[in-house]
C-alpha cells in the first residue's frame, strides 16, 4: 500500500499477497489480529502469540531470535490473554484493544513497556457513540469452586442455582417431547445411545481419537447455548447472571478438596428445600459424601501435559482416526488426558457418570467436560512448539452435527472452534498449568518405524477388584531396532473388555522391586481408567475392545539405567477405591448413593512395545 496522507492510498501492484509467503513459519497462518509499527521493530499479533520483527522497509523484515512468545508474558494480567484486536502506535504511546477494552502503554523500545495507571478502560468512555461498541460478547466459564466460595456461608451462586433450574426445566421438555432436541435426554443421547438410531446426531460422541477434544468442545459449546437461552427465561434469575452465564468448569487438578465433587452436585436440596436438579442418586455413594477422586489424577494430568505434539502414539491428542472409528489402526489409542484424568473421573464419579450412554444424564458431566476442554488450553499455553493438527482432514473434512438453542440442525467444523473467544464466545477463567515440575517433555520426534512387540502376555488376564501381577519374558528386537536403543518405549493393553461393568479405575506399575507388596511412585506408568470399555458380549471386530497405550520411554531409561531392567517385565495392576470421608454429607448426614462395583475386566493382552 503506498499511503496517501488522509486518502485511502493505491493499492501496490500484485496485491493481496499471501502471509505465508513472508516466511514465518507457522506463525500468522491463519491470519493475524493486529500489527504495530514502533520504530526500528514491527509486532505482529495473532491468537495468543506475537512474534517481534526487525523492519525491512518494504520487505517482510527478520523475525527476531525466540519469536513466536505468549502474550501473556509481557505480564498485563487478565488484559490480551486470549489474543488482542487491533494495536496503535501513537508517539511515546501505544494503545492496545481488546473486546471492549484497551490499554494505554508508555512505550519501551524493545519490551512490552509500561501500562499506564488507571487501564483497562471501557472503549466506551471515548465518547464515540454507538462505534466500536458492538464488539461480540464474551462470556467468562468460571471455576465453580469459586462461584461457591465467592459468598460465604452460600454456596449457591446464582450461575449455580440459574443452573439447576435450567436443568429442571430441560428435564420437563424430555417429558414432553422425548425427541425435543434440546430436552435434557435427547442431549445425553448425543453423546452415547443404545441401540444406534442412526439419525447422525445422537450416539456420536468421538473418543479413542484426535476428534475427542474438538466434538466435546462444540458438543459442550451447543448444550450450554441451549442452557444460556433457558437461562434467559427465568423468571426468578437476575438480569446480570442472565447476562453473563457460562457454563462453569470442575477444576479437580488443584489439591485433595478440588477432588471432592462439589457440594452444590451433591445436596439432596435446593436451598428453598425443593429436590436439587444437579444431584444424582446413581453416582457413587461415597462420591456423593465427598470422597475425593484418587490423587494419582494429579500425576495423571502431569502426564497428559508432557506431550509436545497433538496427533500419534501416545500424544497429547489422541492417534489420527475417521469419524466414529476407534481402532482401525493397530497402534492408535486415546491420548493420555482421555484416558486420565478424563476417564477415571467418569469411572470413579460412577453410577451414570460411568457410561458413554448415560454420562452426560449427570449434570457434572459438563463441567466435567468444560474442565477437559479447558487442559486442552492450559496444554497450547504451555508453549515449547505444543500446537493443534493443521491437517484438513482434522480441520475441515467433518461437519459434526448438532442442534443449537432454537432446536435447529447447526454443523460444526473442528476449524471453527479452535479460538473458542472469537469463534464461540467464551473464555475460562483460569488457564495456568499445574504448580510444580511437569516432568520430561518427550522431546525426540515419533521414528518412522512402527512400534515392534519385544514382550506380551501369552494368556488373558482378568481383573475382579484385587492386585494383579503378570511377568512376561523380553526378547530383543530385530530389524532397525537392533541396532539402536529405542527412541519410545510403550506399556500396551490391548482388547479390554467388561462382563460386569467395573466401578474401580487400576493403578498400573511395572517391575516393582521383587517380594515386596509396594508400589514406588517412581514405577508408577498411569490409570487404567476403564471409561469406555465395551462389554465382552458387545464386543466384535467392527467395535474391538479397548486399547491402551501408555509411553513409557522415560521409565524404562531410569530402570535402564539403575540396572534393574531386565529381560522379564512385570506389571502390577492396583485396583484404586475410594476411600470414606465421614460425617462429610452436606448435611451432616449420609446422602444416597450407589455402592462401589469392582467389576470383572478382561485383558486380552499386556504387551511391551520399542519403536
Ligand atoms: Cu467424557
Amino acid at each position: 500500500m503506498s499511503r496517501g496522507d488522509v486518502g485511502p492510498g493505491t493499492v501496490d501492484a500484485g496485491y493481496p499477497k499471501n502471509i505465508s509467503g513472508w516466511g514465518w513459519g507457522a506463525f500468522g497462518q491463519n491470519g493475524i489480529d493486529a500489527a504495530l509499527y514502533s520504530g526500528s521493530k514491527c509486532y505482529f499479533f495473532a491468537g495468543d502469540q506475537y512474534i517481534r520483527v526487525s523492519r525491512g522497509d518494504v520487505g517482510p523484515g527478520t523475525v527476531d531470535a525466540g519469536y513466536p512468545k505468549n502474550i501473556s508474558g509481557w505480564v498485563w494480567g487478565a488484559f490480551g490473554q486470549n489474543g488482542i484486536d487491533a494495536a496503535l502506535y501513537s508517539g511515546s504511546k501505544c494503545y492496545f484493544f481488546a473486546g471492549d477494552q484497551y490499554i494505554r502503554v508508555s512505550r519501551g523500545d524493545l519490551g512490552p513497556g509500561t501500562v499506564d495507571a488507571g487501564y483497562p478502560k471501557n472503549i466506551s468512555e471515548w465518547g464515540w457513540g454507538s462505534f466500536g461498541q458492538n464488539v461480540p460478547t464474551v462470556r467468562t466459564r468460571r471455576n465453580i469452586f469459586s462461584l461457591e466460595s465467592e459468598n460465604p456461608g452460600d454456596p449457591w451462586h446464582p450461575v449455580i442455582l440459574a443452573y439447576a433450574r435450567a436443568v429442571a426445566v430441560l428435564r420437563q421438555r424430555s417429558v414432553a417431547d422425548v425427541n425435543d432436541p434440546t430436552g435434557w435426554i435427547y442431549q445425553a443421547q448425543v453423546h452415547g445411545v443404545s441401540p444406534d438410531p442412526g439419525d447422525g446426531f445422537r450416539n456420536k460422541c468421538q473418543h479413542f481419537g484426535w476428534f475427542f477434544l474438538p466434538w466435546h468442545r462444540m458438543y459442550i459449546y451447543q448444550f450450554e447455548s441451549i442452557v444460556k437461552s433457558v437461562v434467559a427465561g427465568l423468571p426468578d434469575v437476575d438480569d446480570v447472571t442472565k447476562a453473563n452465564w457460562a457454563l462453569p468448569y470442575w477444576d479437580y487438578t488443584k489439591g485433595e478438596d478440588s477432588r471432592r465433587l462439589p457440594v452444590t452436585f451433591r445436596s439432596t436440596t435446593l436451598p428453598n428445600g425443593d429436590p436439587n436438579p444437579l444431584f444424582d442418586a446413581s453416582r457413587s455413594v461415597l462420591v456423593n459424601n465427598g470422597a475425593a477422586v484418587t490423587e494419582l489424577i494429579d500425576t495423571d494430568y502431569r502426564t497428559a501435559l508432557r506431550p509436545l505434539t497433538f496427533t500419534g502414539a501416545t500424544a497429547f491428542g489422541g492417534a489420527q482416526t475417521g469419524e466414529n472409528h476407534r481402532f482401525e489402526d493397530p497402534n492408535a489409542a486415546g491420548g493420555p488426558l482421555e484416558m486420565s484424568p478424563h476417564g477415571t473421573v467418569h469411572t470413579q464419579v460412577g453410577g451414570n457418570m460411568a457410561a458413554f450412554e448415560t454420562a452426560a444424564l449427570d449434570p457434572i458431566f459438563w463441567l466435567h467436560h468444560a474442565n477437559i476442554d479447558r487442559i486442552w488450553d492450559v496444554w497450547r499455553r504451555l508453549g515449547n512448539g505444543r500446537g493443534n493438527p493443521t491437517l484438513n482432514l482434522w480441520l475441515n473434512a467433518i461437519r459434526f452435527g448438532f442442534h443449537d438453542a432454537s432446536g435447529a440442525e447447526v454443523r460444526m467444523t473442528v476449524d471453527a472452534t479452535l479460538d473458542s473467544a472469537t469463534q464461540l464466545g467464551y473464555v475460562y477463567e483460569d488457564l495456568t498449568g499445574p504448580v510444580g515440575p511437569l516432568g520430561a517433555e518427550q522431546m525426540r520426534p515419533e521414528p518412522e518405524n512402527p512400534p515392534q512387540l519385544v514382550g506380551a502376555t501369552e494368556e488373558p488376564v482378568q481383573l475382579t477388584g484385587e492386585t494383579a501381577d503378570v511377568s512376561f519374558e523380553l526378547t530383543p528386537p530385530a530389524g532397525p531396532l537392533e541396532a539402536r536403543p529405542p527412541a519410545r518405549v510403550y506399556l500396551r493393553l490391548e482388547d479390554i473388555t467388561y462382563d460386569v461393568r467395573p466401578g474401580v479405575t487400576y493403578a498400573v506399575y511395572l517391575n516393582t522391586p521383587d517380594d515386596s507388596d509396594e508400589t514406588p511412585d517412581d514405577h508408577y506408568v498411569g490409570t487404567a481408567s476403564m471409561f469406555g470399555v465395551p462389554r465382552r458380549a458387545d464386543a466384535s471386530a467392527d467395535h474391538p475392545g479397548m486399547r491402551l497405550v501408555f509411553d513409557i520411554t522415560d521409565l524404562y531409561e531410569r530402570l535402564r539405567e539403575a540396572g534393574r531392567w531386565s529381560d522379564t517385565a512385570t506389571v502390577r495392576l492396583v485396583p484404586i477405591y475410594l476411600e470414606e470421608r465421614e460425617g462429610a454429607g452436606p448435611h451432616g448426614a449420609e446422602v444416597p448413593g450407589t455402592e462401589q462395583e469392582a467389576g470383572t475386566v478382561n485383558i486380552g493382552q499386556v504387551g511391551v512395545y520399542f519403536q
